[in-house]
């Protein structure tokens, strides 16, 4: 990847960041860690890989997402304002009554946002009717289905990893987001998934495996998954729940955060000064 391009990236991921500390630390709660661990992914899904038109969020010819783990919803809402799809002044209506911003995406209501989700495992079957509806209209695009690790706990994720496979949905890109915790624990203790990529393999997936952080390696990984044309593919990001704010990384229970004493509120403004400090430096 050209120098100026990951600097674009690494700029965008630091925009998107600190729009999720923000929004969230606004609402008083919300959605952190899992939200924290896809910031690298959407900056190089909107800042690169995907195509789009912001002012026309349905043309026919863009890439669509599914964030099957819908309760992310904060970090596509940030990705979304970044790339101009709506004014980033919404993020501060993050789940108000009447908002267009729901906690969980819902498409009828936000721009850029083509399925609603949030009962965990849906997205997965919804993205594989997508992908095969693109296929048989002929629309040579991608579908972008972002899973939990946690969210593999629903049987509902093998019934259509085992379709997207079988029809060899190559426009399907899967991608797991192996943040090693779900809700309330380690994955390991609540619901081994074993080796993921191993499974994925094993359903008929070309799968690989990147750092969740590493902004080249998961550009090459999209790219060399876009040069599959007979098999369905597969990312595992192996990323760190909290991912990039080294407060948020090792508190415990990081998967809903209440904004609710000193010392979050300190970490929270110490890492968003710090972001602004990167964007500021890096953009002149
Ligand atoms: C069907 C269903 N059951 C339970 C929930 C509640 N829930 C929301 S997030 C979550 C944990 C998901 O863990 P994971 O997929 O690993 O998400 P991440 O670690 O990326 O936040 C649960 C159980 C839900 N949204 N849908
Ligand atoms: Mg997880």
């Amino acid at each position: 990847m050209e120098k100026n391009t990951l600097n674009q990236l690494e700029i965008l991921a630091a925009k998107i960041r600190y729009d999720v500390l923000d929004m969230l630390q606004h609402r008083g709660y919300g959605h952190l860690g899992g939200s924290l661990s896809l910031v690298e992914l959407m900056s190089v899904l909107y800042g690169k890989q995907m195509q789009y038109d912001a002012t026309n969020p349905k043309w026919e010819q863009r890439d669509r997402v599914v964030l099957s783990k819908g309760h992310a919803g904060p970090v596509w809402y940030s990705a979304l304002a970044e790339s101009g799809f709506f004014d980033k002044e919404w993020l501060y209506t993050l789940n108000d009554g009447g908002t267009k911003l729901p906690s969980h995406p819902d498409r009828t209501k936000t721009p850029g946002v083509d399925m609603t989700t949030g009962s965990l495992g849906q997205g997965t079957s919804t993205a594989a009717g997508i992908a095969t509806a693109l296929k048989k209209s002929h629309i040579d695009r991608y579908v972008y289905l972002i899973v939990g690790d946690g969210e593999l706990n629903e049987g509902q994720c093998w019934e259509a990893f085992q379709y997207i496979a079988n029809y060899k949905l190559n426009n399907c890109i899967v991608i797991i987001d192996d943040n090693k915790r779900q809700l309330d624990g380690y994955t390991k203790d609540i619901m081994n998934p074993f080796d993921i990529s191993k499974k994925m393999e094993a359903f008929g997936f070309f799968t690989q495996k990147v750092k969740g952080n590493d902004i080249e390696a998961i550009d090459d990984a999209i790219n060399q998954a876009k040069e599959v044309k007979d098999k369905a593919v597969c990312i595992v990001l192996d990323t760190i729940k909290g991912q990039g704010v080294p407060y948020f990384e090792n508190m415990f229970s990081n998967h809903s955060v209440k904004f609710n004493t000193d010392e979050i509120n300190d970490a929270a403004n110490e890492a968003k000064q710090a972001l602004l400090e990167f964007i500021s430096k890096e953009e002149c």
